[in-house]
């Protein structure tokens, strides 16, 4: 057997029916040989930061065990971006879906294409919130601990735990 590797992965939408996309991604991730999904935070919805003149994002992090290598997962989740319609127009700008790798066992990567641990992680409320929903005892490579960089957030209001809108009931019946 081919040995396992814990991967953390973020994911964030703030195009269309955002909480569609988010499961759509679980779902095909879930769907793939090499990939088992382990824990999934809840959703948040999160006040946009980098380019903040769009809309709110809708923000999670999942857990997974993969025997996919680094570069074999980005390239996983660079496809399943495709297939939900991610285009790259403007950087830090609006997407239906963004998938990325937060952690990959406890290593340091820097490739061309990929760096881990992502390099904005340790200050965004919007990984850092959900990511301690899913593993509050997370050590990163440099041996500081998660609570210690959550502790320090400044954003934190800036993430809200994310039900889906009853304002207007989809399923009220018509002029009732
Ligand atoms: C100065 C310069 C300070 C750049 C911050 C921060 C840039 C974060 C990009 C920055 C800077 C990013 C999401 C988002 C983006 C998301 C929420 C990014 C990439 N992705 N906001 N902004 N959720 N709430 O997933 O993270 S763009
Ligand atoms: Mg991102
Ligand atoms: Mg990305």
């Amino acid at each position: 057997m081919t040995d396992q590797h814990d991967a953390y992965v973020a994911l964030g939408s703030n195009i269309g029916e955002r909480d569609v996309y988010l499961h759509g991604a679980i779902q095909q991730l879930d769907a793939h040989p090499n990939i088992t999904i382990v824990k999934k935070s809840s959703i948040y919805e999160t006040d946009p930061v980098g380019y903040t003149d769009q809309a709110a994002f809708l923000n999670m992090v999942i857990k997974l065990t993969t025997t996919l290598q680094p570069l074999e997962l980005l390239d996983v989740l660079q496809g399943i971006e495709d297939t939900l319609g991610r285009t790259r127009e403007v950087r830090w700008g609006p997407r239906t879906i963004d998938l990325d790798i937060l952690l990959y066992n406890k290593e340091n990567i820097k490739l061309e294409r990929l760096h881990v641990p992502h390099p904005r992680m340790f200050e965004r409320g919007f990984v850092l919130v959900p990511l301690y929903e899913v593993d509050q005892n997370l050590q990163f490579p440099n041996g500081q601990d998660l609570q210690h960089y959550v502790r320090d957030l400044t954003d934190k209001e800036g993430v809200r735990k994310w039900k889906r809108s009853s304002g207007a009931d989809e399923s009220a019946p018509f002029e009732s």
